[in-house]
C-alpha cells in the first residue's frame, strides 16, 4: 500500500518495557526520537499496531494540518464516537510535531491521551483533517487492553456505548470494579483491573 503510494517509509514498532501501566503516548515519543535518528523524517504517522487500513486510497502522507486517519472504526460501527476522536491512527509533520511539543507523557493506563493530543492540536492553531468518506475506514484486532477503564464512565463524550466490544465473561468484574473505583479521578490504574 505504502509503495503504491509512492512514498518513502520505515516502520518503527516500540514496545513498553518494564511492570508500569501502558503509555502509548509516551512510546509515540521514544518512537519519534528514534526515528530522527536515522534521518531526516518530514511525515510521521503514529499508528495503533492493532488498526489495519481498509482502503488502499488512505493516503499515508502529510499535510497543511495534522491528520486523523482513522476516522472510521468497525469497533466504533464506522462512525467517529465523538468529533474530537483523535485516536488509533493519526499523523503529523515534523514541524508540526514539534510545534505541539510532542505527545503528553503523562497519561498511564488505556485513554484520555488521544484527547489530549486534539487539544495541543488546537491550542497550536493547527486544524485536524481526516481521510473523505469510506477511505478512513479500519479494522481493529479485538484484543483485552490491560487496565483499560471501559469507555471512559465519566467522559463527558458518551464514550460508553463505543467502547471496545465488551467480553461477557469479564463484563461483570469490569462493571463491579468500574463501580468500586473512582475511575475518574486520575488515580493509579491496578494492572489487575480486568484480570489482564
Ligand atoms: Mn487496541
Amino acid at each position: 500500500m505504502l509503495q503504491r503510494q509512492r512514498l518513502q517509509f520505515a516502520f518503527y514498532v516500540i514496545e513498553q518495557a518494564g511492570n508500569q501501566p501502558f503509555n502509548r503516548a509516551m512510546l509515540f515519543n521514544v518512537g519519534f526520537r528514534e526515528a530522527m535518528k536515522d534521518l531526516d523524517w518530514d511525515c510521521l504517522i503514529f499508528h495503533d499496531v492493532d488498526h489495519i487500513p481498509e482502503s488502499y486510497r488512505n493516503y499515508y502522507g502529510c499535510g497543511q494540518m495534522p491528520r486523523h486517519f482513522a476516522a472510521k472504526l468497525d469497533k466504533y460501527m464506522y462512525l467517529l464516537p465523538y468529533n474530537e476522536f483523535f485516536g488509533g491512527v493519526s499523523g503529523l509533520t515534523v514541524e508540526q510535531f514539534k510545534k505541539i511539543n510532542g505527545f503528553p507523557n503523562a497519561f498511564w493506563g488505556w485513554g484520555g491521551e488521544d484527547d489530549d493530543l486534539w487539544n495541543r492540536v488546537h491550542y497550536a492553531g493547527y486544524l485536524v483533517t481526516r481521510p473523505e468518506g469510506d477511505t478512513g475506514k479500519y479494522k481493529s484486532i479485538p484484543h483485552h487492553h490491560r487496565g483499560e477503564i471501559l469507555g471512559y464512565p465519566c467522559s463527558v463524550h458518551g464514550l460508553v456505548q463505543y467502547g471496545h466490544i465488551p467480553d461477557p465473561v469479564i463484563e461483570e468484574k469490569r462493571t463491579s470494579t468500574v463501580e468500586s473505583n473512582r475511575v475518574c479521578s486520575g488515580e493509579q490504574k491496578s494492572d489487575k483491573l480486568f484480570g489482564g
